[in-house]
Parts: C-alpha cells; structure tokens; sequence
C-alpha cells in the first residue's frame, strides 16, 4: 500500500499571508525533493491565488463558492484527483481567510473516513502581527470580526507569526510575547514568508508524526460566526478598457486603489485585503492591500492575460451593493483621466453564504 499524503492546511484571517507562505512551503519541500500540490478555496469564481500558485507551476485544485468545510465532499474530490493525476506527497490546502472550524469540519472527517490515503498535519494559522495588534487593541474591528479572528487562532495547532520582517526585534518580542500569553497551548512560529526565515523549523514541524494536538480548542459561536462571514462583503470583478491611445495600466491601477481607499473610507468599508492582478503590453502586477499600511506591488514574470485588463477581489466589512457603486465610480473616474473606457466583463459584490453547522456538502 502506498504511504499516506501529507495534508497540510494553512488556516488564517484574510490577507494574513496563507498563499505566501503555502508557495514558500512548497518552495521548502521541493528542496527537499517532495513533489506538492495545492487546493485553494474561495467564495467567488475568480480564482485570484489559484492563479498566483499556478503561476509557480504548482498543479492545484480549487473549491469556489463556500468554504472548505462546507464544501468537504468537493475538497475530497479534488484531493483524490491530485492523487490519481500528479500524484503529490504533500498536499497544500488554504481555506478562504474567514473559515472556521477547521479540526471539526475538515481535519476530523479526513481521519475519519479517509486515513488510509490522507494523513493531517497539525492546523497551522497564520498570523499578521499588525492585524492581531489592530484587533487587540479593538478599536476598529467591530465584536463579530474580532470574535472570528481570536476563533481562528484558538484552533491553531500551530500559530504562525508570519510577517516578521516588518518588525523590529524588540516589536517582534512584544508581539510573541503578547500571543504566547493568550494562546499558550498552541506551538509558536515566527516566520517571513518573504524572506524565508523561520521556515525550516515551521516545514520540518509540519512533518513530524508525533506532534500534539492544541486541547485549547473551545467549539465555534456560529451565530457569531455567521454575523462576522456575511458582516465582511465579497467582490470580484474583470474588467478591460477600451481606449483610442495606449494605456498605462499601472498608472491606471495606482490612481484606482488610490481612489478606492478614500472613498471606502467615506463609506465606512473596512478593507480586509483588495487583491489585484494586472497585465499589459508593459508588464503584469499584482496589488495586495490588507487595509494596513500601503498597498503593495509585485512584479509577475508571467503575463496572466495578454490585454490590458485587470482582475479584482476585494473583501470588506460593509454592505456589498455599496462597495460595488464606489468600485464602479471609481474605475470609471481613474479611466476617464486616460481618456479610456472601463469593461466591467463580471462584477458581482454579494454577503457570503452563511457557513452550515455541521452539514457536509
Ligand atoms: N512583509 C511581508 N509581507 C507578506 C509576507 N507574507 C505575505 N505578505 C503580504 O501580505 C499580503 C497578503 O498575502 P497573501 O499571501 O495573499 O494573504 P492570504 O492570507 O493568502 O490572503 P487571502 O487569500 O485574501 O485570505 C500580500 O501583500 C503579501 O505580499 C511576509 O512574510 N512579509
Ligand atoms: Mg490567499
């Protein structure tokens, strides 16, 4: 009998760096000559970090439209297909960044019904250190998105302090220190996806058979859970230009997430990540902003389209209808300044489905 694959799932609140870090995962084991996989998730269709993974010729599936464990049979389908095709040692799950309920709802019923192919990894959750100081010191998250965010790492086997780059030494200190105290059954790992520190010690962790479980764990609010999934409202969206003289995407995208910020502002949206890829005769981006600090830009080797076009996902506390107005207006006012003209190919904003308790899909 083959040996079982190594199912490994990156838990974490939205932009908290679950696809850096799966992608510098599986960087880590491929040097150390493991074949990996991934099954990404999200709640629209866009399939904005399966590209981003894909673009690293890493095979993954993806889940859309619910979360993991509401979408279990689909996450079983979709694993046994990596297995029957590329036939992966490890396999990299990352559930949208408001999944809860992670050991019950996904790592139980793999053991479960499953262990002779799969073998689970303890739940890593990922933390931003600039989010968990944000929502501890509580005066912008509202009560359901804080309850959500503490959920996530009260389920961690592992909490994975990543980020850790953008602190000082002594800030980093705080920030352990600070986690250490309430959460002080679960392992430790401070980590930067960017650079790669921290991940030998996170990935060996990872592989090891003899590791405990958190007994921390307390079962999930899901009224609580439900408010903060649909209080957080969804958006993607595709959109080209038509335009008489060449256009500067770059520019273009600049002066929109630019626009955006301010006028969510205005709203009341609070952003927890706008995610951007772009791709033009000049070159192709992509655009995170987690609502901390400035949006950051990365250069992508690989044209993700060949048009000038840009793709958008964009996850806020707020109503839905609202941000896809502001978005629209916004868009159509960064265009005009080029003289150009947006194509909104697909746009949809909607409040997530709320997640089932305890109902299998
Ligand atoms: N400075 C720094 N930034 C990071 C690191 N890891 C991730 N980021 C940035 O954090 C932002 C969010 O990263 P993602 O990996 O997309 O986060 P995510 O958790 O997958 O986000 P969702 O899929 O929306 O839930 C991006 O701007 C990343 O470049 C890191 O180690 N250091
Ligand atoms: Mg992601």
């Amino acid at each position: 009998m083959n040996e079982p694959i190594r199912l490994i799932v990156l838990g974490g609140f939205l932009g908290s760096g679950k696809t850096t870090s799966l992608l510098a995962l599986a960087r880590y084991y491929a040097g150390l000559g493991y074949r990996t996989a991934a099954i990404t998730n999200d709640h629209g269709s866009i399939g904005f970090d399966t590209q981003t993974i894909r673009a690293q010729a890493i095979e993954a599936r993806e889940i859309s439209e619910g979360c993991l464990c509401c979408r279990f049979r689909d996450f079983l389908y979709a694993a046994d297909d990596l297995l029957n095709s590329t036939k992966p040692e490890i396999i990299l799950a990352e559930p949208v960044g408001t999944c809860l309920n992670l050991p019950r709802g996904l790592l139980l019923p793999i053991s479960r019904y499953t262990g002779e192919r799969y073998t689970t990894a303890p739940l890593s959750v990922l933390v931003d250190p600039h989010r968990y100081r944000e929502m501890k010191n509580g005066n912008r998250a509202e009560d359901c998105v804080r309850y959500l965010f503490e959920q996530q790492l009260r389920e961690a086997d592992i909490l994975v302090v990543n980020k850790c780059d953008t602190l000082s030494d002594k800030e980093q200190d705080e920030v352990l220190a600070g986690i250490r105290a309430d959460f002080p059954l679960a392992q430790l790992k401070p980590i930067s996806a960017f650079r790669g520190d921290g991940m030998e010690s996170w990935g060996r962790y990872l592989l090891d058979e003899t590791w405990q479980e958190n007994p921390q764990r307390s079962a999930v609010d899901y009224d609580r859970y439900i408010d903060a999934e649909s209080s957080l409202g969804y958006l993607d969206c595709e959109l080209a230009f038509r335009s008489e003289d060449e256009l500067d995407l770059i520019a273009l995208t600049r002066g929109g997430i630019a626009l955006l910020k301010d006028r969510f502002e205005e709203i009341g949206a609070r952003v927890a990540h706008v995610k951007t890829a772009g791709s033009s005769g000049r070159g192709s981006f992509r655009v995170h902003w987690t609502g901390l600090g400035e949006p950051e830009w990365i250069a992508v080797e690989k044209a993700l389209e060949s048009a000038d076009c840009l793709t958008v996902t964009v996850r806020a506390k707020g109503d839905p209808d609202r941000i896809a107005e502001v978005f629209r207006a916004t868009f159509q006012e960064v265009a005009a300044v080029q003289r150009a003209e947006p194509i909104f190919r697909s746009l949809r904003a909607f409040r997530p489905r709320p997640p089932r308790e305890g109902k299998m899909r």
